[in-house]
């Protein structure tokens, strides 16, 4: 199909009907057990894999509060020899949910966290928080909430066009606007964008801050993982987005050498990163 061609309104709607679910954060740090140390007393995740690619010269450690194949954790990945990152003014933070913020933000404080902005009511809001920042600077919201059965709960980046946004992870990724809040008094809207309602899943937090259209990406936060039960078609349909709203196909579909999971990667209007991983050789990875 040339590149111009209208897809088929079938082909339009996979993204909506295949098995969609986070699956990991990706992200760089300056010294792996520092921050497995900090993950596992502080905010209570467990290591779930490690490894370590020496040819390559990098290591992984995967943490998170339950299993890979039922929740979304976090891929730290460790450069030999490289011990600190530019994080940039556009990625915003990673989210925990509690039941009781105060009770955690002391166990972090007393891990030796640093706590940049003590609990109580989000400002011209109700819910509860608190941020703290990780060994690498990297900010962790702790968000008040009943029992969840995912408690790495968002991913918040920051974007210069939040309904170009919306439009291409609903007709890209399939995903559904779950919570839009705009906050006029502190000039910022943002939109909760996932799978599932924001207590079930993890979301995406997109945030618009009012005037502003360009943040820098730095060089420590990488991507977001989606499972997909078919890498191909997904494709299709995001190269036909990029050409509508922008971004574009950073890897073609097709398996990884070595590896042989099969992935897509691609970039949204805004830069950022997502990959997309064929739901069954991602089960056999973690065997
Ligand atoms: N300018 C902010 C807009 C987003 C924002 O303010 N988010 C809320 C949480 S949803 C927040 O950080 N509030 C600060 C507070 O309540 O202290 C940014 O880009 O991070």
């Amino acid at each position: 199909m040339a590149d111009t061609a209208q897809p088929n309104a079938e082909l339009l709607e996979w993204p909506k009907k295949d098995k969609r679910r986070f699956l990991h954060a990706v992200y760089r740090v300056g010294d792996l057990d520092r921050t497995i140390k900090f993950y596992t007393e502080a905010f209570g995740m467990k290591l779930l894999r490690k490894r370590d690619v020496p040819e390559e010269k990098y290591a992984n450690a995967f943490l998170g509060f339950g299993p890979e194949h039922s929740n979304f954790v976090v891929e730290l990945t460790y450069n030999y020899g490289v011990t600190s990152y530019d994080i940039g003014t556009g990625f915003g933070h990673f989210a925990i949910a509690t039941p009781d913020v105060y009770k955690l933000v002391e166990d972090i404080r007393a891990k030796g966290g640093n706590v940049t902005r003590e609990p109580g009511p989000v400002k011209g809001g109700s819910s509860v928080i608190a941020f703290v920042k990780d060994p690498d600077g990297y900010i962790f919201e702790i968000i008040q909430r009943a029992s969840t059965p995912e408690p790495l709960c968002q991913v918040m980046l920051r974007v210069g066009d939040l309904e170009r946004s919306i439009k291409f992870y609903e007709k890209a990724l399939g995903m559904k606007v779950v919570k839009k809040v705009d906050r006029p008094e502190y000039k910022y809207t943002l939109a909760m964008l996932g799978y599932a309602e924001e207590h079930e899943t993890t979301v995406l937090e997109l945030t618009y801050n009012y005037g502003v259209t360009e943040y820098t990406k730095g060089n420590a936060y990488a991507q977001i993982a989606i499972g997909t039960d078919d890498v191909y078609k997904s494709a299709e349909v995001i190269n036909h987005v990029t050409q509508e709203l922008g971004g574009k196909i950073t890897r073609q579909p097709g398996p990884i050498p070595g590896i042989n999971t099969k992935i897509v990667s691609f970039l949204d209007p805004d830069g950022w990163k997502t990959v997309l991983v064929d739901n069954e050789d991602f089960l056999k990875e973690l065997q």
